[in-house]
C-alpha cells in the first residue's frame, strides 16, 4: 500500500491552478519527507531537450495522419516520466541523468527460452519506419508525434512465447541512482504496462527509439518504448528493460495505483469518462481551445475488432 498515492490528475490546463499548486506543494512536501535529500535536483535548464543523432535509413511508412505535427521542443519539454518527478516539465529537467548504454531487455515468462536482447541488436532488427501518430494523454491533452520505430511483433517473434501465452507486460528501468523519484512511493515501481497478445501484435503498435528522425529523447523514454496510438499515453511505457509473457492479465502499476480510474484496456474513449472528468474533448499542445476525442483516438478503423463483442464501458 503506498504511503503517498498520485492517481493521475488532470495537468493545469484542465484543474483549477490553484488546486494544482496545492496538490504539487504537498507532494514535494511529502516527497521531500520520504527522499530526505535524494530529490534536492539541481535546477537546470532543460539539457535533455537538446536535439539528438540522426537515425540512419528511416523509411517514411503510410501510417501518418494528414495532421501538423507538434513541434519537437513541445514534444520533448511537455510530458510524463514520474521516474523523474511529478510535474509536466520533470521528465525535460532530470532525465539527462537517464545512462542509456550500455542497455538491453530480458524477456521471460511463457517464452521458449528466457534471454536477453542487447539495444544494438534490438535496433537491427527491422528497417525503421516513421509513423506519425496521434497521441492523447488520459489527462486530456495530445500531440501529433512522428514517431520513428519498428513494430512491436518483431519483438514478440524474437521471444517465441509459448502457445500459453496470452498477455504481455513490459517493465520499466527503476534505478535509484539515476531516476530520483523511484524513492517515493508514487506508483508501485517499476513502471508496468500490459497488453493482450494480439494487441501487441497489431501493426500499429510499435516500439519507439526515436523521433523527428533523431535518436529518442531521454525525456521521451530513451533508448526503447511503447507506443499504442489507440490507447492513452500512460499504456506507452518507456524505458523499457523487460518483457514478460503471461497466461493471465497483469494487473499495471496505474491499476494498482488507482483500479477505479484505470483500466487493463486504456483504449481511448470519448464516451467513457474518467471518474474524475470527462474524456470528451482534448486540448492540442500549443493550441488553444479544445478539439473533441476520437473513439480509439482516430484508429478504430483499424483497431475496433480487436475489442468486437466487448463492452467498453466495463472494460476501460
Ligand atoms: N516508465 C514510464 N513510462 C511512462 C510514464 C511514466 O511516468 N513512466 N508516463 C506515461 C504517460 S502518463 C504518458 S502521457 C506518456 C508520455 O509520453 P511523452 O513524454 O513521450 O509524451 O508516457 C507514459 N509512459
Ligand atoms: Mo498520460
Amino acid at each position: 500500500m503506498p504511503i503517498l498515492r498520485l492517481p493521475k490528475i488532470p495537468a493545469a490546463e484542465i484543474t483549477d491552478p490553484a488546486v494544482y499548486a496545492q496538490r504539487r506543494r504537498f507532494l514535494q512536501a511529502t516527497a521531500a519527507g520520504l527522499a530526505a535529500g535524494a530529490l534536492h535536483l539541481p535546477a537546470q535548464a532543460a539539457p535533455a531537450a537538446a536535439r539528438g543523432e540522426k537515425l540512419p535509413d528511416v523509411r517514411p511508412s503510410t501510417w501518418r495522419v494528414d495532421e501538423k505535427p507538434t513541434p519537437f521542443e513541445t514534444i520533448v519539454s511537455y510530458g510524463n516520466f514520474y521516474e523523474f518527478g511529478p510535474d509536466k516539465d520533470s521528465p525535460a529537467k532530470h532525465a539527462h541523468r537517464l545512462q542509456t548504454r550500455p542497455w538491453s531487455v530480458f524477456v521471460e515468462g511463457e517464452v521458449k527460452k528466457p534471454q536477453r536482447f542487447a539495444i544494438e541488436d534490438i535496433l537491427k532488427w527491422a528497417p525503421l519506419e516513421e509513423r506519425i501518430y496521434r497521441f492523447r494523454c488520459v489527462e486530456g491533452w495530445s500531440m501529433v508525434v512522428p514517431w520513428v520505430g519498428f513494430p512491436l511483433a518483431e519483438l514478440v517473434k524474437r521471444a517465441e512465447p509459448t502457445s500459453q501465452a496470452k498477455f504481455v507486460e513490459f517493465v520499466s528501468l527503476a534505478d535509484p541512482a539515476q531516476m530520483p523519484y523511484v524513492r517515493v512511493p508514487v506508483l508501485d515501481w517499476p513502471y508496468t504496462e500490459g497488453l493482450r497478445l494480439d494487441e501487441a501484435m497489431h501493426p500499429l503498435a510499435i516500439i519507439a527509439v526515436g523521433l523527428y528522425g533523431e535518436v529518442l529523447p531521454k525525456p521521451n523514454g530513451a533508448p526503447l518504448r511503447l507506443v499504442l496510438p489507440w490507447k492513452y499515453g500512460f499504456k506507452s511505457a518507456k524505458s523499457i528493460v523487460g518483457v514478460r509473457f503471461l497466461r493471465e492479465m497483469p494487473r499495471t502499476a496505474w491499476m494498482k495505483a488507482s483500479p477505479a480510474e484505470y483500466g487493463f484496456y486504456s483504449n481511448v474513449n470519448p464516451d467513457v469518462p474518467h471518474r474524475r472528468w470527462s474524456q470528451s474533448h482534448e486540448r492540442r499542445l500549443g493550441e488553444f481551445g479544445k478539439r473533441p476525442t476520437l473513439p480509439f483516438n482516430g484508429y478504430a478503423e483499424h483497431v475496433a475488432s480487436l475489442y468486437a463483442g466487448m463492452d467498453l464501458r466495463k472494460f476501460y
